[in-house]
């Protein structure tokens, strides 16, 4: 673990983690997300002996509620076919329960938890008043058609809109869940309730949605790269990027480097990861986002077309650069992959998926004292520019991109701001204690301020 406790404060850690394995059993990935808050904020809390004695870490990783649901539709081939939902309404304090819904075959209660116990810190951080929560449902997306979409997307919505609403629990998308998914979602949502009333953000820009909700997670996580190198009176410009992924988050993280003039050399998906030298510039991602957003292909078809190298079964780390974006999934960089990138030379990171780093990894990253953003702040521009749709759906107007984007900027600023403020030691900024530390302190004084609930 990153962090040199004494004895006692670690003794208080293990104790508190035992409980809460105790009471969320093979629970793995929400344990993770847990203790790495935990170990920043347990011993916060002698700072601030008020949080202790009102319990407010021990009422913060119990959700509010978890719903969980069955789904059943008929494939192309008339099959019945019956899948779990869930949504996780972690915690409202202050303001509704936001956070996306994941279709992805690996889903299941303690994925949702760990990214719903993510999502309150983080969209504490972004100065809005949006609570955490998650949804999804273990359903896997790859080679259904439009219709089996379509259907799966109804009959989830059929059982989830009991419990959303404009002022109670407000959904968006994550893996899996993009505009397509999001107005089946929302289609389905009206027909319902009769209701406009924007439950759902991610819409699609003629039908309620925000100008650069698309981009906002991508560009959110540079802007925030961005504000951690000036620290260091760095740029971007002329920086070799790795992105993994190649999805919604990787597609927009690449297409703003490149605006800024940095390089980005790879991209990944399930299958491998692809190495393009000469940088994956705008045409090239084009001919991505066709790939993936229409025909739903693999990235081994892009080293094919272009004539680079792909890596069957492989992660990106080992491939010599300047700064790194995880931007597929959780763990998907170990011990290894952090000790490769460090020996390489990366000088920063920044995640664009929820909790991509190991524990093991964390610990390799802030130990090199590298410029190192964990997702709860670089990834907050998503939920950030879903908070902005919101409040257009609320005034029934819709601002213009450019406005859009000077507030995704200025709320990026804010959180890297936040982050120092709590993060500093000496010259070092330790960002993942800034960011869980910041987030935590306004819903633990929401919390406080609102009693024993
Ligand atoms: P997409 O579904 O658009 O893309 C996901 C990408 O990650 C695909 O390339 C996919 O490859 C790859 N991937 C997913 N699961 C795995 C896995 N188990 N192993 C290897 N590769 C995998 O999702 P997003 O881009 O929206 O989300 C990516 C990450 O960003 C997630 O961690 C998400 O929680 C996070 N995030 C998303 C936000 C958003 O606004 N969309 C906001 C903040 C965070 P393949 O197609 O082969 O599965
Ligand atoms: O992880 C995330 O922050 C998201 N998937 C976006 C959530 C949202 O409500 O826009």
């Amino acid at each position: 673990m990153a962090l040199n406790l004494s004895p006692e404060r670690r003794a208080e850690v293990d104790r508190f983690m035992r409980g809460l394995i105790r009471r969320n059993p093979g629970e793995p990935e929400f344990h993770q997300a847990v203790r790495e808050a935990a170990e920043y904020l347990i011993p916060f809390t002698h700072e601030r002996p008020e949080y202790r004695h009102a319990r407010i870490l021990e009422r913060l990783t119990e959700p509010d509620r978890a719903i969980s649901f069955r789904v059943c539709w008929t494939d192309d081939a008339g099959n019945v076919r019956t899948n779990r939902g869930y949504r996780i309404q972690f915690n409202n304090a202050i303001g509704p329960y936001k956070g996306g819904l994941r279709f992805h075959k690996s889903v299941n209660a303690s994925v949702l938890k760990f990214l719903g116990f993510e999502q309150i810190l983080k969209n504490s951080l972004t100065t809005l008043p949006m609570g955490g929560g998650k949804g999804g449902a273990n359903f896997n997306p790859k080679g259904k058609s439009d219709g089996e979409m379509m259907r799966f997307c109804q009959s989830f919505m059929t059982e989830l809109h009991h419990y959303i609403g404009q002022t109670t629990d407000v959904p968006a998308g994550d893996i899996g869940v993009g505009t397509r998914e999001i107005g089946y979602l929302y289609g389905q949502y009206m027909r319902l309730s009769g209701t406009f009333d924007g439950v759902l953000t991610g819409k699609g820009a003629a039908w309620g949605g925000s100008l650069v909700r698309t981009e906002a997670t991508g560009y959110g996580l540079v802007y925030f790269m961005k504000e951690m190198l000036r620290t260091r009176g760095d740029g971007l410009r002329g920086k070799t990027c790795l992105v993994s992924g190649a999805g919604n988050v990787a597609q927009y993280t690449v297409e703003k480097l490149n605006g800024l003039g940095a390089k980005v050399v790879t991209l990944s998906d399930s299958s491998g990861f692809v190495y393009d030298k000469d940088g994956i510039d705008a045409e090239k991602l084009g001919w991505i986002m066709e790939l993936k957003n229409e025909r739903r292909g693999r990235i081994g078809e892009y080293a094919a077309k272009f004539g680079c190298e792909f890596h069957a079964g492989k992660r990106p780390w080992g491939v010599p650069a300047d700064l790194a974006f995880p931007c597929a999934t959780q763990n998907e960089i170990g011990r290894a992959d952090a000790e490769a990138l460090v020996a390489n030379g990366v000088i920063g990171l920044a995640e664009g998926a929820n909790m991509p780093t190991e524990p093991e990894a964390m610990d390799v990253l802030l130990k090199a004292k590298i410029l190192y953003a964990p997702a709860k702040a670089s990834n907050a521009g998503g939920v950030a520019v879903s908070g902005f749709e919101r409040t257009q759906n609320s005034m029934f107007l819709s601002w213009p991109r450019a406005e859009v984007e000077r507030r995704l900027q200025e709320v990026m600023k804010e959180i890297h701001r936040k982050c120092v403020r709590y993060g500093r030691q000496g010259d070092f900024v330790n960002y993942v204690r800034g960011a869980n530390i910041a987030g935590f302190v306004k819903v633990a004084d929401a919390m406080l301020a609102l009693g024993v609930v």
